[in-house]
């Protein structure tokens, strides 16, 4: 990458006040855990109906939670990298700082970030299908597929495929975008809305836009700064 743009993208960093963040999958890669779309992310071997909408898990319950307990036991063992950890550190600096991830591996909160909307999800809570009841569940999952205590089939609380994310959440990113100077977008292949809709919301209003990923996406090029690189190794240079 040249150093000017580098040199430039930090400027914009260190001075914004009011800061949002959009990320991807591509922030975990560092600590190990697979994405979706790259060479050996998930859809590259599985087929995403089967696995993530509704429809495939009421037709194979079983087979959709042995996916997820692996992903889970994955995702147990990993650790937030500099990446995730150069996140919480801006939020310390800025007035305003808003972390909104697609990510259901819990890693920025564990990195320390604290104002963090989760768009789809977490992978650690289980919500009962006939009761609606849902708790934090980290333990293994011994008999697949889980029960409730009424009986009622359990999933993951994550957002498939055609379903509504988390009440409001879309709406606060909004906001938060709307109002930042800066938006920081890393690790994300843009595909998937309405998240990915953030990106050419904050660019058409004004707002900078920094993106880093080790490949283009559909809006790089209306972007302010495209960083091509890892995230891990990138994003504790900009702070
Ligand atoms: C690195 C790196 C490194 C690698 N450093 N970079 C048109 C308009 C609007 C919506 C739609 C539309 N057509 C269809 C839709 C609906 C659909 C959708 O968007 N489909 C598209 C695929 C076309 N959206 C939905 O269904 C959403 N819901 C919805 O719209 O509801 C409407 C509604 C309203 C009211 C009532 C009912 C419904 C829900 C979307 C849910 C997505 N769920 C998943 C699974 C979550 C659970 C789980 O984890 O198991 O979320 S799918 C999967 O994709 C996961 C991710 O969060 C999401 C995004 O993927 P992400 O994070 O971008 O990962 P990758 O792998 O794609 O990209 C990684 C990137 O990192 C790559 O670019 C790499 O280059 C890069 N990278 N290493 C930096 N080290
Ligand atoms: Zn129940």
């Amino acid at each position: 990458m040249e150093p000017a743009l580098l040199n430039s993208a930090r400027q914009s960093a260190r001075k914004a006040r009011r800061i949002a963040v959009l990320t991807g999958a591509g922030v975990s890669a560092e600590s190990g855990i697979p994405t979706f779309r790259s060479n050996g992310g998930f859809w590259r071997n599985n087929r995403f109906e089967d696995l993530a909408t509704p429809q495939g898990f009421v037709r194979d319950p079983k087979f959709v939670w042995q996916w997820y307990e692996e992903r889970r036991r994955g995702i147990a063992a990993a650790r937030p990298n500099p990446g995730h950890e150069a996140f919480a550190a801006m939020e310390h600096r800025a007035s305003e700082f808003t972390l909104i991830t697609q990510n259901v591996d819990g890693l920025h909160d564990l990195a320390g970030s604290k104002n963090v909307i989760k768009l789809h999800g977490d992978i650690w809570v289980v919500r009962c299908m006939a009761c609606g009841g849902e708790r934090v569940e980290r333990s293994e999952l011994n008999e697949l597929p889980p029960r409730c205590a009424c009986g009622g089939l359990l999933r993951p609380g994550v957002v498939w495929f055609g379903e509504a994310l988390p009440e409001g959440a879309i709406e606060r990113a909004t906001a938060a975008v709307r109002r930042a100077e800066l938006l920081i977008v890393a690790g994300t292949s843009a595909q998937v809305y309405p998240a990915a809709g953030l990106i050419p919301l904050a660019a058409r209003g004004g707002v900078q836009v920094i993106e880093i990923n080790t490949e283009a996406t559909d809006f790089s090029d209306e972007v302010s700064f495209a960083l091509r690189g890892k995230s891990a190794e990138i994003l504790p240079q900009l702070v």
